[in-house]
């Protein structure tokens, strides 16, 4: 019988560790060869504006129906210092530290695709389009922890009729803001840049998947995803992806990048369900950011607990079949 606590998925697991350092030893020795042009760069990171400064910025918002009640929320410490955001760095206290450097002004949402006619968006028609919800959500990553994030937002359906998709799109994508100069911790993994996620048109249209602004009603640390990002509650957290910049209509599915990295671990649904493990652990219990080490695992529930309001989207489906 198994009566150790169950391992700590190690915040690498997500991918091979030989797979996204594979890169390393070739980006070492170009470095060594660029002392010179590497001080410059430096010098021009140091004389730049912080241009995200946005973060905690109060936000006005409303109470929203579609709120989780019941949960202790997360510490505003342990949502903006434990993160996944790759392009800032695979640790999980990168985001914080190298995530200023995104600039978050002026922002701007290209939408194309299977749409009546290609649109540009900026960032404050869109905090402007309809009231600002505070929704506290579970927070599920495919890792096997999990937090309780009170997020500002409003539905992304809200948004998703202004882009006017033609009835043609089964699928919608979301691509991340992507500057290997900003982000120059992306290169040193093997994901295929940007960030992509997508979700199928019913799945985009529920009320609970969320187009996110902030969080602790405040503008978002730019480490969550500033200045606006996806969350979808009742799937793994890879599939809410963070700094969108463009959204497309498709009649097929998009590609997606844990996908593409790993096509047997993640599959394109990844909807949280304890009972399709990952091939390398289980994702019957997690364990929630901020308790104490000898605090039990949780079990982790169907959808992340959001089955009453999503599991119709998924009648007929094979949930083992299509993870
Ligand atoms: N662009 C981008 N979006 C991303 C990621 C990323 O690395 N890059 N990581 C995902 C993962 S694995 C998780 S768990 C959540 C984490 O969101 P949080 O840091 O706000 O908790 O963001 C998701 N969105
Ligand atoms: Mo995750």
């Amino acid at each position: 019988m198994f009566i150790g606590k169950p391992p700590e998925i190690p915040s690498s697991a997500i991918t091979p560790k030989d797979q996204y350092l594979n890169r390393r030893g070739f980006l070492r020795g170009a470095a060594s060869a660029a002392v010179v042009a590497l001080g410059a760069e430096r010098l021009a990171e140091v004389l730049s504006p912080r241009v995200g400064a946005q973060a905690g910025t109060k936000l006005e918002t409303v109470k929203s129906p579609l709120t989780t009640s019941g949960e202790t929320l997360t510490s505003v410490k342990d949502i903006t210092s434990y993160n996944n955001f790759y392009e800032f760095g695979v640790d999980k206290d990168q985001p914080a530290q190298n995530a200023g450097r995104l600039p978050t002004r002026p922002w701007t949402v290209r939408v194309d695709g299977m749409v009546k006619k290609p649109k540009t968006f900026d960032i404050e028609a869109l905090l402007k389009l309809r009231p600002l919800e505070d929704r506290i959500y579970r927070h599920r990553c495919v890792e096997a922890w999990s937090m309780v994030i009170p997020w500002v937002g409003y539905s992304l359906a809200e948004f998703i009729k202004q882009c006017e998709p033609l009835s043609s799109a089964k699928y919608v994508q979301f691509l991340s803001y992507y500057d290997k100069k900003v982000e120059k911790w992306a290169s040193s993994t093997s994901i295929f840049w940007p960030y992509s996620e997508g979700l199928r048109m019913d799945e985009a249209m529920h009320p609970l998947a969320l187009l996110t602004f902030g969080l602790y009603g405040e503008v978002l640390p730019n480490q969550n995803g500033a200045p606006i990002r996806i969350v979808v509650p009742w799937k793994y957290g890879f599939k809410s992806a963070k700094s969108i910049v463009a959204v497309r209509f498709l009649d097929k599915v998009p590609p997606t990048t844990w996908n593409d990295q790993a096509r047997s671990e993640y599959g394109f649904y990844s909807n949280v369900n304890p009972n399709v493990d990952h091939p390398r652990w289980s994702q019957k219990t997690e364990r929630r950011i901020g308790q104490p080490f000898y605090a039990q695992r949780r079990t982790t529930l169907m959808f992340n607990g959001y089955g009453d309001q999503v599991a119709s989207l998924y009648n007929g489906m094979d949930l083992r079949k299509y993870f």
